[in-house]
């Protein structure tokens, strides 16, 4: 029987892989949020002695408008440009997807009453929240990912229709799993509190410009922390439409809900493994070992 081994949240700024400086990525810096590179540093060090087979990623920044949609091509070649920030992420990609996972994923989501399509094209340009994520969690790139969309359409009626339509999604994902033969673990790939600096420093890693942006945004941020390292994710449910309202938090794409979700609202807490800001938006990296992981 398949099961979810672990899942984490794994923000996406690109800064991050520019920091880094992987071969992948043309542009080079010197240095760069540090407390959140180390955390992934982290992240990485506590998934070394998990078995999976598979990555899964919820990403913000593959919206569709029908429906939830699934990478369904098993490899993918090309070049990722970040449209905000072509000066710090152009990231060549070589990727493979785990298409009967994602074809499982998608069926059981239908079933579940969502809309739902495998994307077939082997041209799409797969997205940098997807890639930043996966990246930043496992840079060797050996292991196939899924990647899920977020469907916006439900944005239009209200946050909370958003947010539960991604509980759905969470419960598909875990019967899809526990249905195949895989071990596999779920990023949900967003940035928590999500106001960011509107111009850009001339040197884009200068850390003396980092800065948290807003009081009101930090306060939500460092809340919704602590109730996850309490193992409180139904109290985060039941706050996520404020919060992403009065955060503007890219868990609004429904990413974290997910994640909750197909994790079964743990009870146990999260581990923090770094926060930092990036632009100003708040970003924490997080992880859930699932208990019977090391038994
Ligand atoms: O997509 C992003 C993000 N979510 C946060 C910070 C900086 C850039 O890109
Ligand atoms: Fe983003």
């Amino acid at each position: 029987m398949g099961r979810i081994v672990a899942g984490a949240l794994a923000p996406h700024p690109p800064h991050l892989v520019y920091a880094d400086n992987p071969e992948q990525n043309e542009p080079t810096a010197e240095c760069g949020w540090e407390t959140l590179r180390w955390g992934y540093e982290r992240l990485r060090n506590d998934l070394e002695g998990i078995d999976y087979d598979t990555i899964v990623v919820f990403s913000p920044h593959w919206q569709t408008y029908v429906g939830t949609h699934f990478l369904g091509v098993p490899h993918f070649k090309s070049k990722s440009v970040d449209p905000i920030f072509p000066n710090l992420f152009r990231f060549n990609y070589d990727l493979t997807v785990d298409v009967p996972l994602a074809e499982a994923m998608c069926d059981h989501a239908s079933r579940a009453g969502l809309v739902t399509k495998m994307m077939r094209n082997p041209d799409f340009r797969v997205d940098y929240g997807t890639i930043v994520s996966a990246h930043m969690t496992r840079p060797q790139w050996d292991k196939p990912i899924v990647s899920v969309s977020s469907n916006r359409s439900f944005h239009f009626y209200s946050a909370e229709v958003m947010q539960e339509q991604a509980l759905t999604l969470g419960r598909a994902t875990k019967a899809a799993i526990e249905a195949s033969d895989r071990k596999v673990l779920l990023l949900a790939s967003n940035s928590l509190s999500h106001r960011h600096f509107i111009s850009e420093p001339a040197v884009p890693e200068d850390m003396s410009k980092e800065h948290i942006y807003n009081h009101h945004q930090y306060l939500w941020d460092m809340k919704i922390i602590e109730m996850l390292r309490k193992g409180d994710s139904r109290g985060v449910i039941d706050v996520m439409p404020e919060f992403v309202e009065q955060s503007m938090s890219e868990a609004e794409s429904g990413s974290l809900s997910w994640l909750l979700s197909a994790l079964d609202f743990p009870t146990y807490g999260a581990e923090l493994h770094g926060f930092g800001t990036v632009i100003g938006t708040g970003n924490a990296v997080m992880s859930w070992k699932c208990p019977e992981e090391g038994k």
